[in-house]
């Protein structure tokens, strides 16, 4: 199945017609095309701002955005001198190999290794590994975080981190519903308490839209979600990522800079992570956490 490489980016296409482009910088897959029974030509999956830098001088507005190894502001204090979601997303990531080309997909592996640019803000001993697989209805994203310390002192030379996957899900925002997610613990980031902290609720709603602001940060969630919206949808499933943020800012996006404009009513972030917490990593060991997005089939779509 054709992998198609250039200077920045790679695009993998497969014979019953999807396709996926991988942006070496950041790892970020900016588009996802495939089919369905009621779309016989293949469709965008994701949303990527048209005012998205894909120049490398900012973390992408769009698409599947690697966050790593810190969510939102850093509170761990190795991670003291990172930015807002780490530095994963904006850095260039190298061209590792095909990993699988065969009948049901085609998949690709890049990877992350300290730079003098990372160590002066992250001097931790790691490698990251992305693979990306496309299958005709499905994409697949893994990442591989492995502490490549040999020490043997004590206390270990653990590797303390967080990660999630940044999804931009095309859909209309306004009528997307997300679920299930009823009775989980979240974080309201749209909310916060005097301490300035996010407001800890329950969710009481079987099915979650995002028709106003939302930032939520949901705890120990089920790792199987359906984003639907009348026509179409999305289901989700993750492996190690044991919390779900779905955000949306509604007109919030216009404080966006690089949003275009409007952008906010043509997607919804379900972002599977562990950002609840840290993934405590030994040395020598190695951490997976993996997302399936796959098209809804149609008989279910209609029946929604
Ligand atoms: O994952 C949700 C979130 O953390 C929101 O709080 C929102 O700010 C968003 O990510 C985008 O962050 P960015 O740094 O890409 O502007």
């Amino acid at each position: 199945m054709p992998v198609e490489k250039s200077q920045d980016r790679v695009l993998l296409k497969h014979p019953k017609g999807s396709s996926v482009e991988v942006l070496f910088y950041g790892a970020t897959v900016i588009s996802w095309k495939s089919a369905s029974a009621r779309d016989p030509q293949p469709v965008e999956r994701l949303f990527l701002s048209s005012k998205a830098a894909l120049d490398g001088s900012k973390p992408v507005r769009g698409g599947i955005p690697v966050v790593f190894p810190c969510f939102g502001a850093p509170t761990h204090p190795e991670h003291s001198k990172l930015g807002q979601h780490g530095f994963a997303r904006s850095e260039t990531w190298k061209w590792d190999s095909v990993v699988i080309d065969d009948e049901a997909g085609v998949s690709v592996r890049l990877t992350l290794e300290p730079t003098e640019r990372i160590r002066s803000v992250y001097d931790r001993p790691f490698h990251l590994s992305y693979v990306v697989t496309l299958a005709e209805h499905q994409l697949s994203t893994d990442l591989h975080v492995t502490n490549t310390s040999t020490s043997t002192a004590f206390p270990p030379d653990t590797l303390e981190f967080q990660a999630l996957l940044h999804n931009y899900i095309r859909a209309p925002a306004n009528q997307v519903l997300i679920s299930p997610l009823q009775n989980l613990a979240y974080y309201d980031k749209t909310e916060l308490t005097e301490q300035g902290q996010p407001t800890r609720k329950t969710e009481s709603r079987p099915a979650v839209d995002v028709k106003k602001p939302t930032d939520s940060v949901y705890e120990d969630a089920p790792q199987n979600y359906e984003i639907t919206w009348p026509g179409g949808g999305i289901s989700l499933r993750s492996k190690n990522l044991k919390d779900v943020v779905v955000w949306n800012p509604q007109e919030g996006g216009r404080q966006i800079a690089d949003m275009e404009d409007g952008g906010w009513e043509r997607y919804v972030c379900v972002e599977p992570g562990l950002v609840r917490g840290f993934v405590k990593l030994e040395p020598g060991k190695r951490w997976i956490g993996q997302q399936v997005l796959s098209v809804i089939a149609e008989e279910r779509r209609l029946s929604l």
